[in-house]
């Protein structure tokens, strides 16, 4: 049966990535993305759909719930992929609020109404709310702990991880209560095209290429277990087609690195795949900085369940990965050079001129 698709925070990072995969490998579907453009959000990460008849795109709110209740309806939505969040921790630490609101009420709403559209539809099997989650929910891992599974204990330590608890909690409380087909992925750290500047990689590649310094936070040891985003969204894929309601799955890329070793391989490709770079070896850049608040030293996914129930596994390891995306941030400066506005250097300034 073909899909009504609501792509919540369609307009983000992985909502994009989600989209385009999408369009691509399941043409017959209808993707309406529902985006708030936060600073966040873009519309050029969109742009390859712009013309194709069976795309939409609607700005506004998830915590707007007449604008939630209309489209459902006049959509007809069948299933929900639910991306749209507040998603950098740092920005957690300093307004946390915009957290709440987003990721705990917005959740709540798009629960809430997706509720009431599938009960007026006499509660049809085949629809699902996939609520798109991070393993920052499970807390800190140490060195030699075994992987978060979906059995693990929640602990989150962030502003942001905690409203993403909230929101986990919630989606299964709809299943649990009101037998809602809700579906739970837990991911690990993502990287790809269209990741916003603010984030460890590309905030790397970018200082690179400008010639800034590359902040590392603390000693530089926490550790990351990073998937390619094109991976997440074959496991999300998986999870929409053959995944069981009410089921948690934890998505992971089984690539645990320590950060200053992720920033030394960028620095590496970069001298090799960058001309002209400003200061070359750029890893001449790389300056250790004061911590994060509370932050989490270790995280890694086991995703065996994801495997063995869903056939699922990722196809690319990091160095493969990392190249591509890399690539990809050197031959699109249009795309990331507007996004250095004087709103994102205040935010800058705040966080690394502490
Ligand atoms: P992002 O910050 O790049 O994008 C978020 C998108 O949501 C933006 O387009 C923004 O405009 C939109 N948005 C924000 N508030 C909204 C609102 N109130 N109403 C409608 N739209 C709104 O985030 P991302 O990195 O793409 O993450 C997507 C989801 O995946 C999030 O739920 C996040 O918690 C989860 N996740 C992310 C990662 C990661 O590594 N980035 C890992 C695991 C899970
Ligand atoms: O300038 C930096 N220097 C630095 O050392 C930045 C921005 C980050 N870091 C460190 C902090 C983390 O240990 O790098 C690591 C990765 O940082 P982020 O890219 O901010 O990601 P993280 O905090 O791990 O969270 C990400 O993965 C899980 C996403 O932003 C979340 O949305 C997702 O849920």
């Amino acid at each position: 049966m073909y899909k009504n698709i609501l792509v919540t925070g369609g307009a983000g990072f992985i909502g994009s990535n989600f989209v385009n995969y999408w369009a691509q490998n399941h043409p017959q579907d209808k993707i309406i993305v529902l985006d708030a453009l936060t600073y966040a959000g873009n519309r050029h990460n969109l742009a390859n759909l712009e013309n194709n008849p069976n795309f939409s795109f609607i700005h506004g709110d998830i915590c707007d719930r007449t604008l939630v209740d209309n489209i459902l309806e006049k959509e007809n939505i069948t299933t929900i992929a639910h991306f749209a969040a507040e998603s950098h921790v740092d920005r957690s630490i300093l307004t946390p609020s915009a957290f709440i609101q987003t990721n705990v009420i917005g959740t709540f709403t798009l629960l809430e109404s997706f509720r009431h559209h599938w009960a007026k539809q006499n509660q049809p099997q085949e629809y699902r709310f996939l609520h798109v989650s991070t393993d920052e929910v499970y807390g800190s891992l140490d060195i030699d702990d075994p992987a978060f599974t979906e059995n693990t204990p929640y602990a989150p330590n962030s502003p942001y991880s905690a409203s993403k608890a909230g929101s986990d909690h919630l989606a299964r409380a709809y299943y649990h209560t009101y037998n809602l087909p809700t579906i739970i992925t837990n991911c690990s750290n993502n990287y790809g095209a269209y990741h916003f500047p603010e984030k460890l990689i590309p905030l790397m590649v970018i200082n690179i290429l400008l010639g800034k310094p590359l902040p590392v936070y603390g000693d530089g040891q926490n550790i990351r277990d990073w998937l390619y985003v094109k991976d997440h969204c074959s496991a999300l894929d998986a999870v929409l087609h053959r995944g069981k309601t009410g089921e948690t799955y934890n998505i992971g890329g089984n690539n645990e690195v320590k950060n200053i070793d992720l920033v030394k391989l960028i620095c590496q490709i970069m001298d090799e795949i960058a001309p002209d770079l400003p200061v070359k070896p750029s890893s001449q850049l790389i300056t250790f900085v004061k911590d994060r608040l509370g932050h989490d030293r270790r995280y890694a996914i086991n995703s065996t369940k994801l495997k063995t129930e869903l056939n699922w596994q990722p196809s690319i390891n990091i160095e493969t990965g990392l190249r591509e995306t890399l690539q990809w941030y050197v031959n699109n400066p249009q795309w990331w050079q507007p996004l250095l506005s004087a709103d994102y250097q205040n935010y800058y300034q705040q966080v690394y001129k502490k």
